[in-house]
């Protein structure tokens, strides 16, 4: 078996079920031999869509996923996506091929750009050890949670790989218990608390029922980082999302809170407000399967290095139960009444030529059915979304928002579709980030998905208008209107513009089927200030 053959064949039986890219010369045959072996290989039109479809798919169906690119600039083109997962420790491996010859024009410094955004870089040495090393690639990214680029060296890739033995498959190592002094000091803690807050974040996706439990014994209510969203949907206790995003009574209530404790949560300056969110006289804990972690982004009083789901299962059995803590019958009703964005009164800034983006998204709300999975872009808009509607679970929203680039909201919206395909995809996008990304529209349409695009069509990039233009001429920043709706038309899409309230309408049309084509919904927004949350996180940028 030929070298590349033999590294798609080792991945596949490893378990790599989808791969996303564009085919060039050097990952031809690797591409080809992952789908011989049983992966579905999904064909972008740029490569960094294809890296950021690649990352939504390994969050939203807890796999590791292959993005496959061309050497030297088939990987340049994916790097925002590469860095976007590897900040998030997005389980992703990139089978990259590598021209070695220094005067090859598509020769680069492969592993040292893959180094600058934080992933980790492994090149197959040799035929001996392609298997090994493919091997070592697959259990870097499910184990340690690592964005790895494996380089191909083209001149190894046509070499003869010795059959090896099959590859070992094993479990994820369980992840660490935590120290029982550390139990026992977190049950104290929570025991002690007046007004507990659980914060959960990425690290604890997995650890539902387990902080559902502790928290109903110790009297907590629930939040999330922007990342876990959705996780506690459901029950009465949950104030959604924790951070900027956080409606006026959750950022209250975490704001008297007396003890907070991060699951598998960084606690940064988003989740915490820079810190805004923390009252003074709170005490804090955070739970992390990496000492690194604990601290790292604020002080905390007490750091627990151990998995959020049996960290929290060992300390529901040392806290007393049945405690009142914050929860009260007054409270549930007022968390009932008032907790979501969309319950709280605002003044419409629509007229007859632009809606509310508010508006809107209630409306589309209370349209689309519960089962969706929403992908939002960065932007000035990108609040509207993410506070105005809600998701059922934990899968129902993916957030790639770790290194606040524009142009990956369209790929994230197509990576979590094919990994939640009985969902309604919906894609939350800027005009910014829409035309940045346009060309994945075709892929929409190719794959034959069913997905909803709305885009927040300011004709500006209203981030930098609203936020930081300070006098400043916009002409930089302002655009003349663009007919998003007929380039949707143009990539084969149905498409819809929506300027009242009344427009909306067609959005229930299409709801109502046959839905045989995405529809892309070009939203002509007021904007007429910036956004509340972004004028907040913005401070100190
Ligand atoms: C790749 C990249 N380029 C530039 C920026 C800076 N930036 C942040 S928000 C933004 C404007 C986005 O405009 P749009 O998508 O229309 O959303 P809006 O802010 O208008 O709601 C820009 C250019 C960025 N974050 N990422």
């Amino acid at each position: 078996m030929q070298v590349s053959e033999a590294v798609g064949r080792t991945l596949a039986d490893l378990g790599v079920r989808q791969a996303f890219g564009v085919v060039g010369s050097g990952n031809f045959y690797v591409t080809n031999a992952l789908v011989a072996g049983g992966a579905r290989y999904v064909a972008a039109r740029h490569e960094g869509g294809a890296a950021t479809m690649a990352d939504a798919y390994a969050r939203m169906s807890d796999s590791v996923a292959a993005l496959t690119v061309h050497q030297g600039c088939g990987l340049t083109n994916a790097m925002t996506g590469i860095a976007e997962a590897a900040k998030s420790r997005t389980p992703l491996i990139v089978l990259a091929a590598e021209a070695n010859t220094p005067t090859s024009n598509f020769a680069i410094d492969q592993a040292g750009i893959a180094a600058a955004v934080g992933a980790t870089a492994i090149r197959i040495g040799s035929a001996e050890t392609a298997i090994p090393d493919a091997v070592r690639a697959f259990h870097l990214a499910r184990d340690e949670r690592r964005t790895v680029v494996l380089n191909l060296p083209l001149e190894l890739q046509r070499q003869t790989a010795p059959p090896d033995a099959p590859p070992y498959i094993g479990q994820t190592p369980e992840a660490p218990a935590p120290a029982a002094d550390d139990v026992a000091a977190l049950a104290n803690l929570l025991c002690s608390a007046q007004r507990p807050v659980i914060i959960a974040g990425r690290g604890a996706r997995h650890a539902r029922a387990e902080l559902l439990a502790l928290a109903d014994a110790c009297g907590a209510l629930l939040a999330t980082s922007a990342v876990a969203k959705g996780l506690f949907h459901g029950s009465p206790w949950s104030l959604d999302i924790s951070g900027g995003f956080a409606s006026p009574l959750a950022a209250e209530l975490i704001m008297d809170a007396d003890v907070i404790v991060g699951f598998g949560c960084a606690l940064n300056m988003w989740t915490m407000r820079h810190g805004r969110l923390v009252g003074p006289e709170a005490r804090l804990a955070q739970v992390d399967v990496e000492a690194a972690a604990l601290g790292l982004h604020r002080p905390v009083g007490l750091g627990v290095v151990g998995d959020s789901a049996s960290t929290a299962a060992a300390t529901l059995a040392a806290v007393d139960h049945g405690l009142r803590g914050y929860r009260s019958e007054a409270l549930r009703k007022r968390i009932a009444a008032q907790v979501r964005w969309r319950d709280v009164p605002y003044e419409d800034w629509g007229s007859a030529d632009v809606i509310d983006p508010r508006t809107l998204t209630i409306a589309l709300d209370d349209l689309l059915p519960a089962e969706r999975v929403v992908a939002v872009d960065s932007g000035n808009f990108m609040g509207y979304p993410s506070m105005f509607l809600s998701v059922p679970d934990e899968y129902g929203f993916c957030f790639t928002q770790a290194f606040q680039s524009i142009g990956l909201g369209l790929a994230t919206a197509i990576g979590a579709a094919l990994a939640q395909p009985d969902r309604l995809p919906v894609a939350a996008l800027g005009d910014g980030g829409a035309l940045m990304a346009a060309a994945e529209l075709d892929t929409v349409r190719r794959l034959g998905l069913s997905m909803l695009i709305v885009v927040y069509n300011d004709d500006a990039y209203g981030a930098e208008v609203h936020h930081f233009a300070e006098g400043q001429p916009l002409h930089t920043v302002t655009f003349p209107d663009t007919d998003i709706a007929a380039v949707g038309r143009g990539y084969g899409l149905d498409a819809l513009t929506v300027r009242t309230p009344d427009d909306v309408a067609g959005v229930r049309r299409w709801l109502n089927g046959p839905r045989d084509r995405s529809l892309l919904v070009d939203a002509k927004v007021a904007a007429p200030r910036g956004s509340w949350w972004l004028e907040e996180a913005f401070r100190g940028h």
